[in-house]
């Protein structure tokens, strides 16, 4: 009988997220104004004759435009990956030296790693974004599991509280990283937003947000960028995180980091973790993300952890048991390399070191365009207040330029960035300011 109804669930669970799917697929198919039943014109016998042609990715899509163009002066400031300012992708030397590490040891082999990962990694993500003392920690109250980048940690997070959790609308900030919506979607649960970004002051609703937290059902999920807010670069400060973090634990919410970008906004590891570890502090639960595309230059490896807090080491092990089911029938395991190369990192005092100087030079030289950027386009009396260029924090600036002088951008500067307006400013250089500057300033005042 108890299997029967486990199977009743499950099958349920099942519907649940084949209709969920359903509705996704519908609102792609239908935004591309064609259908999965549009008859086509060359595909002969194929059994997937009717597949319509999907849109290219929001974000990755624009390095794929970018790629065709044969322009020797273009510039892709579209997904947010570090340039050096020769304008190269760049791979830290504290990664190379683990790597080399890694390949003398002849006692290491490919065997798989157990289901969640690398235990050592683990541990060692858990301290990085809760701290070395965290009570959490040392109570056995975290359960960490190795996840495909930040990515794959929030998609084995969001399964997991599909499964076990009884409230599924998950608030997300509009606006957001654009595959928010679709990973939370896609996992069985329904996505609302809170408000988040004031286009009129650039800068935080904090109003707006607190009583859209307010108004949300007892016990949703949140989701809370931990640092560096994608893609406006506006973050609360630590007085509105503890408004946040109270209405929050008032409410009975559940808060879901997402902390794509530890050391990238502020220049220190413990500085951007300031917003997870009050929470933590609290002794409430919480999930966090975590990913070392960024922060470590890792974005190929998939390198990320998931930590789930909980209230007692007890359910932190159920939690953990059931987090090996989520993952065995979707990846079985997570790879080992990446893995590897952050724990040999995190754990050596010399190269973690060397790894912070190294991170706070990459946020640094972020700082350093925008700085540029902002006198480049005084220099060139562009109209406007570009104060925000300099205000907002992180790899991205949220520049208020509307879809058609990105369009204009592109067209006439071979300049690649979302339409959304967002420029990726580890994608700049001093070299590139002056001509991203001149197209800004050509949109702003010939396209309205
Ligand atoms: N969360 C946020 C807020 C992000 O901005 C990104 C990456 C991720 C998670 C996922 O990163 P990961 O899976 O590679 O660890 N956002 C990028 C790239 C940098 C992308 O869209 O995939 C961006 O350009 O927005």
């Amino acid at each position: 009988m108890e299997n029967v109804d486990k199977l009743e669930m499950n099958s349920s669970a099942a519907d649940r997220r084949l209709s969920t799917l359903a509705r996704h697929l519908a609102v792609t198919i239908n935004n591309e104004g064609s259908s999965i039943f549009s008859s086509p014109t060359s595909a002969g016998d194929s059994a997937f004759a009717n597949v319509a042609r999907a849109p290219e990715d929001p974000i990755l899509g624009v390095t794929v435009a970018y790629n065709k163009d044969p322009s020797p002066v273009k510039l892709n400031l579209g997904v947010g990956a570090y340039r050096t300012e020769e304008g190269k992708p760049l791979v830290l030397n504290v990664v190379r030296k683990a790597e080399q590490l890694l390949v003398n040891d002849r006692s290491r082999v490919k065997e798989y790693l157990p289901i969640v990962g690398l235990a050592d990694f683990n541990k060692l993500s858990a301290k990085l974004i809760l701290g070395a003392d965290s009570p959490a920690i040392h109570g056995n109250l975290v359960t960490t599991v190795q996840c495909l980048s930040g990515t794959g940690s929030l998609r084995v997070g969001a399964e997991f509280l599909a499964r076990h959790y009884r409230e599924r609308t998950i608030y997300i900030p509009n606006p957001t990283w654009g595959n928010h919506t679709k990973v939370f979607t896609l996992a069985g649960l329904t996505v609302k937003t809170y408000r988040y970004y004031d286009p009129v002051t650039r800068g935080l609703n904090i109003q707006g947000l607190l009583e859209d937290l307010e108004s949300a059902p007892t016990g949703a999920i949140v989701l809370l960028h931990a640092c560096a807010h994608n893609p406006t670069g506006v973050d609360p400060t630590l007085q509105q995180w503890e408004q946040i973090r109270q209405m929050i634990r008032s409410k009975s919410l559940l808060p879901f980091f997402d902390s794509a970008y530890q050391g990238f906004a502020s220049g220190s590891l413990d500085g951007d973790a300031q917003s997870v570890r009050m929470f933590v502090g609290d002794g409430g639960e919480c999930f966090i993300a975590q990913s070392y595309a960024k922060n470590m230059g890792l974005y190929g490896e998939r390198v990320g952890a998931l930590s789930i807090v909980c209230r007692t080491a007890d359910v932190a092990s159920r939690v953990n048991s059931q987090l090996k089911l989520v993952i065995r029938p979707m990846y079985s395991n997570p790879p080992i390399h990446g893995a590897s190369i952050v724990a040999t990192i995190l754990k050596d005092r010399n190269l973690y070191h060397e790894w912070t100087l190294e991170l706070k030079a990459m946020a640094d030289r972020i700082i350093t365009m925008r700085k540029h950027l902002f006198d480049a386009l005084g220099a060139r009396g562009t109209p406007g207040d570009w104060s925000h260029i300099i205000k907002q924090i992180g790899m991205f600036t949220f520049t208020g330029l509307n879809r058609k002088q990105v369009t204009f951008m592109t067209k006439e500067y071979h300049i690649y960035m979302t339409s959304d307006g967002r420029i990726s400013m580890a994608g700049l250089s001093s070299r590139t300011v002056p001509h991203l500057a001149d197209a800004i300033h050509a949109a702003v005042t010939t396209v309205v």
